[in-house]
């Protein structure tokens, strides 16, 4: 234990031995972990402690009180869709979530900066997709509500570091996933009909790729990696990707975009309707309002398949940009 330890934190652990009940072991752990200075000194102290505090929150008396809901696992999905950050420690998984969303992880060179999951919105040309900033993934402890947060996710971004043998992270990053029973959508031959786990997409991000005398790194990762993935090169410090990750994201998400034009005016085209891909002018009705769902007699649609305002069905498949005139 260091012993150069403020006032405040000597006295938050004290109260935490002290504690008799679960919950205040827990409240009071939380306090004594939020008044250690952070620095390369207490890393290893926090670390311990955050351990401590995540057991001891699996522990049965923790889990009857508190809902799930409380949990900062528990976020609800806003957007477009909700996008998991994962991997190691030090890949840069929340350097990727600062560049690309207004929220502001903190990223540091040591590891478990990241304890909580921190979500941020992502811009994408009209819509905002939301990407959550995860701890890491590693042996020693995993967090059930973080598996949890990864099984419901929409997209998982694995990150790794194309500087230090990303081959390894990956490899022992899927394999941690899969013994939870989350495997990659494209791995989805492999498991026979019936116990199937939960399939979720995955895209494999190479960060620190900074410049073109990275390239050479990356074509050896490629290489060496078994099997196909579908995977990105990227770079959080220098940009490199961004935006063409933005755009990936968006497609693996399966999701279009269809306006509302109300009858006589011009659609709003700065606020799509969000669908599922395959998605029909039945479909979008029902998310613009039940009435139009239970009314709808016919609808006009623009866009690339359709032509330029004609009748369709309700049945019709609708395309990403399209714009669609409702009629009751
Ligand atoms: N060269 C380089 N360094 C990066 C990049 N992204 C993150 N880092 C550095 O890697 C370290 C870990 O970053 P962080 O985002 O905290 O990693 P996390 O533990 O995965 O969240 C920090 O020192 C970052 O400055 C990158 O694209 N290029
Ligand atoms: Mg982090």
């Amino acid at each position: 234990m260091p012993t150069n330890l403020p006032p405040e934190a000597i006295e938050a652990e004290a109260r935490y031995r002290a504690a008799k009940s679960v919950a205040e072991k827990i409240a009071s752990l939380e306090e004594f972990i939020s008044t250690i200075p952070k620095h390369k000194g207490t890393d290893k102290l926090r670390a311990d402690l955050r351990k401590r505090l995540s057991k001891l929150k699996t522990t049965p008396q923790a889990q009857k009180g508190a809902s799930k809901r409380d949990s900062p696992f528990h976020i609800d999905k806003e957007g477009a869709g909700q996008v998991v950050v994962v991997g190691p420690a030090n890949v840069g998984k929340s350097a990727l979530v600062a560049a690309l969303t207004n929220a502001t992880p903190e990223v540091a060179d040591y590891p478990f900066t990241t304890w909580t999951p921190t979500p941020g919105m992502m811009p994408m040309e009209n819509i905002q997709i939301q990407l959550i900033d995860t701890p890491p993934l590693n042996r020693d402890f995993v967090e059930p509500d973080l598996l949890d947060l990864i099984r419901r996710s929409d997209l998982i971004l694995l990150v790794v570091d194309l500087q230090t043998d990303p081959v390894q992270q990956l490899e022992d990053t899927v394999a941690l996933l899969e013994e939870h029973r989350i495997v990659p959508c494209h791995l989805k031959d492999r498991y026979a009909e019936g116990r199937s786990p939960t399939f979720v997409p995955l895209l494999v991000l190479a960060n620190k790729n900074d410049d073109e005398s990275l390239d050479e790194n990356f074509d050896i990762f490629c290489e060496l990696l078994e099997g196909d993935w579908p995977l990105l090169p990227v770079s959080a410090t220098t940009g490199r990707n961004l935006e063409r990750l933005k755009r990936i994201v968006f497609e693996r998400l399966e999701v279009i975009r269809v306006y509302s034009r109300p009858p006589g005016k011009d659609p709003d085209l700065s606020a799509p309707f969000i669908l599922d891909k395959g998605s029909t002018v039945a479909d979008f009705a029902g998310k613009v309002h039940q009435d139009f769902f239970e009314k709808l007699k016919t609808a006009r649609v623009w866009g690339s398949v359709a032509y330029e305002g004609q009748m369709v069905r309700r049945d019709h498949v609708l395309c990403d940009g399209d714009v669609v005139e409702l009629r009751i």
